[in-house]
């Protein structure tokens, strides 16, 4: 195998404005790569598990149990609550490795080391989607024998610590909207000085942790309280049907009234349908048609998406930016397939001109939005890919994969892990491994090249279902958890927001454009 190196190759000049991007794209000449072929699947998915390993194991070897890996310098930081986040985070991609003996470990240590009454304030959202969802996944992994990853001494240990977690977080919901406060300290609740202004993302994804935890200890507090925020902010959209990025959770006046797909809002959005989807409960579904609609009907503009003032429609931000890019994979849940190919290929072509995708990039000026040139290693173009190749078996999503796995690896692997990209015009390193790396970008990259090869994975062949969380972890629709069976319909024939089936395969060929990163053999 002949090792490889990113090159920036000059095109065709730049005849092309920012809203055509993607006909730019299109018209660019041919794609660089040929297609991956079964074989080089598999050996995709191989190289994803070394990448696994090689973050994860630098984690475990310089930074546990300290939240996060210092990948550049071999060392570990707390960044969240002092509790082996990436280890608590990584629990379940292990499971989907299949590697028993780390998985077993892992879920063993946190069983006997973590605990939460400590004094510290944290996050809602973060410990939400990290720590209590990764504590439920593994506990649902390990507690059940159709996994194949059973653990016989398991005794519900993360099943008991995630419901002291979401006790501690419960004071932060006593507010008069019932949109809780953005950060709790899980010793003494709610600080005196705590901000009383939280983003729509924090009041919004956390139904599916505290209502699968609900139904696993018959505790149904945890259920009624995530609800009652989704509902406190519901009740506050616009005429328009549109929701703003932050909210005064004691007045519910919004503080922030750019209505967007991507910063500070994002999982709202998907909390709603995912919601549905596991628990069957109807009024998600009808809130997120209504929302689905009205985002598509004022921030649409094919394929991109835009910010707007949520009262007028008038546009605010013309920018992409990276946290939108996981848009067209809940489009695929929704069924809503033909827009979802168009955008995830205009998202793509901004990773491919300049080999990892920027927190902002601005439509107007076809350049990278100042202040926000990082890829901290997210993961959200990657999950639409698959969510696409899964709906669509279309080949050209696993190229899709390929490129960017060439990129994380030539551009982001570092001595102990991956690194952040500070600037994606330089590609210059920084010193930060996120624990979604490992929960998400990772596992979302080896489930692409897994289903290709013919999948044997949990998730693909287990027992049940599965909905993925927004931070990638596993929530599987056992009897238990999900009481209807709304879920069979993903994928059969039910579209929840156009009454149409499924589109197969008509994926437009991804070309590349004026200037591209890509492949040469060195
Ligand atoms: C993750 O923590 C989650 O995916 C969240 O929904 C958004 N931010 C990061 C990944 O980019």
């Amino acid at each position: 195998m002949q090792p490889m190196r990113l090159l920036r190759r000059q095109g065709p000049p730049l005849l092309c404005l920012s809203a055509a991007l993607l006909a730019c794209a299109l018209l660019a000449g041919p794609a660089v790569a040929d297609g991956v072929t079964p074989s080089e699947a598999r050996r995709l998915r191989d190289e994803v598990k070394d990448m696994f390993y090689h973050a994860f194991d630098g984690y475990m070897q310089h930074a546990f149990p300290l939240d996060e890996l210092r990948p550049l310098s071999c060392q570990g930081e707390d960044s969240l609550g002092g509790y082996a986040l990436t280890l608590i985070d990584s629990l379940d991609t292990l499971a989907l490795l299949g590697d028993k003996e780390r998985f077993s470990a892992g879920v063993q240590w946190v069983g006997k080391n973590v605990r939460f009454d400590i004094n510290k304030t944290v996050s809602v959202f973060e410990t939400n989607i990290r720590i209590l969802g990764g504590l439920l996944s593994a506990h649902l992994i390990a507690s059940d024998y159709a996994t194949g990853m059973r653990i016989d001494s398991y005794d519900d240990q993360l099943l008991h610590l995630a419901d002291d977690l979401a006790q501690r977080l419960l004071p932060a919901f006593d507010t008069p909207t019932g949109i809780p406060f953005g950060s709790v300290n899980l010793l003494y609740g709610v600080d005196d000085d705590e901000s009383k202004v939280t983003s729509t993302a924090g009041g919004g994804t956390l139904t599916l942790e505290f209502g699968i935890l609900s139904r696993l200890t018959n505790n149904s507090v945890f259920e009624q309280v995530t609800k009652n925020s989704v509902r406190g902010i519901w009740a506050r959209r616009s005429k328009l049907n549109l929701v703003g990025a932050h909210i005064n959770v004691f007045t519910g006046e919004w503080t922030q009234k750019d209505a967007g797909i991507g910063t500070s809002i994002d999982s709202f959005y998907e909390y709603l349908l995912k919601a549905y989807l596991l628990f069957g409960d109807e009024e998600y579904l009808y809130v997120f048609q209504e929302a689905y609609k009205a985002v598509m009907h004022y921030l649409h503009h094919d394929p991109w998406y835009i910010e707007v003032n949520m009262n007028s429609g008038a546009t605010v931000w013309p920018l992409f930016n990276s946290l939108q890019a996981f848009w067209p994979g809940l489009q695929v849940l929704a069924g809503d397939v033909d827009p979802a190919i168009r955008t995830h290929a205009a998202f793509f072509s901004v990773w491919k001109k300049y080999g990892f995708t920027p927190e902002g990039f601005n439509l107007a000026t076809s350049t990278v939005q100042n202040g926000q040139r990082s890829y901290p290693l997210r993961p959200e173009l990657i999950e639409s890919t698959y969510w696409l190749f899964k709906a669509t078996r279309d080949y050209r999503y696993l190229d899709v994969g390929r490129d960017i796995l060439a990129s994380l690896q030539y551009g982001a692997k570092c001595p102990c892990g991956y690194c952040h990209i500070s600037d994606v015009e330089t590609h210059k390193q920084d010193d930060h491994m996120e624990s979604f790396f490992l929960a998400e970008t990772v596992k979302y990259l080896w489930l692409l090249f897994d289903l290709a090869v013919g999948p044997d994975n949990i998730v693909e062949n287990g027992p049940y279902k599965y909905i993925f969380s927004t931070e990638g972890h596993l929530l599987p629709a056992t009897p238990e958890i999900a009481l209807t069976n709304c879920f069979q319909s993903i994928f059969n024939v039910q579209c929840f927001v156009c009454n149409k089936r499924l589109h197969q395969g008509s994926l437009s060929r991804i070309e590349s454009r004026s200037k591209t990163w890509h492949l040469v053999p060195q």
